[in-house]
């Protein structure tokens, strides 16, 4: 059968690529760095830029679509997902990084019809890593096919998560908490990189078995949502039940197995949903 929504997926990646190109150009002049909700909530004139740049690119090619970006829905649009095809977009997942130069950023370009995600694009620009997934279809690094990792142990696994950006001390001691509990099961390891798009497309390479984060937004997650599910992943809300986009948090592993013994664990905080108005 054809598949309509190829050709918007090419043009995604073209897209996330020039976009890191303009990130990585930025990384060597000077950056203006804001702050959003608190003071370690960064944003930078890239990240406002480059969304304008996808987001103008993306509109003038399909202007009868809907946009979800991480810039706009800050600046005060709606942040919904209706029947209508929606892309949703994070200019800049790791903008803590890019302001740091620490060198794990990417484009993130998810794209979903009838409220359902067809493909994901997640350019890791610093590292020229162009991941792929559309539903069905397999998801690819390079054009080379990813699989998660086969591991059914949770004492053999390699966990990723964050910190994110909230400082009130009741979440970060829940945080440090599920933390612990995690690493006392215990797992070989647990790594932040920094990007959650990035932490979801090493679980789809097989080079982390699991990475969770409770604060989070759509726009982190929807592209790597994507890539982890072709790559044999799974998916789940903090209490094991399926993702939801909008909720602030997620589960994404190799299997269901290793989701549900990490999503035991995890101390959940009221975070608002995206979409409440
Ligand atoms: C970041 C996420 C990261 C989270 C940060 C922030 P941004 O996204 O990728 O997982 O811990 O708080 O939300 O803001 O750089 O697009």
């Amino acid at each position: 059968m054809a598949d309509p929504w190829q050709n918007a997926m090419d043009y995604a990646v073209a897209v996330a690529r020039k976009a890191g190109a303009v990130i990585r150009h930025a990384l060597q002049n000077d950056m203006m760095i804001m702050c959003k909700s608190s003071s370690v909530d960064l944003v930078t004139k890239t990240d406002q830029k480059v969304e304008e740049l996808i987001l103008s690119s993306i509109k003038e090619k399909f202007p009868t679509h809907s946009f979800i970006g991480e810039e706009s829905v800050s600046a005060g649009q709606p942040c919904v997902l209706t029947e209508s095809p929606t892309w949703i977009i994070d200019p800049v997942d790791g903008t803590t990084n890019f302001v740091h130069g620490f060198p794990f950023v990417a484009v993130c370009i998810g794209f979903a019809v009838s409220k359902e995600l067809v493909f994901g694009v997640v350019y890791s620009c610093m590292e020229d890593k162009m991941y792929t997934g559309r539903t069905g279809k397999g998801a690819f690094c390079n054009g080379e096919p990813l699989h998660v990792s086969k591991q059914t142990d949770i004492r053999q696994c390699l966990v990723i998560s964050e910190f994110g950006s909230n400082r009130e001390p009741q979440v970060v001691s829940k945080i440090f908490s599920t933390m612990k509990k995690i690493l006392c099961i215990p797992v070989h390891g647990v790594r932040s990189i920094g990007s959650a798009a990035i932490n979801m497309c090493l679980v789809a390479s097989g080079s982390a078995e699991a990475y969770y984060e409770m604060g989070i937004h759509c726009w982190d997650i929807a592209a790597a949502s994507v890539i982890v599910k072709e790559a044999g992943g799974v998916l789940m809300d903090a209490e094991g039940g399926p993702l939801d986009l909008m909720s602030r948090q997620v589960v994404a592993a190799n299997n269901r197995t290793i989701a549900e013994r990490i999503a035991k664990e995890i101390e959940a905080f009221p975070a608002k949903r995206d979409d409440a108005p």
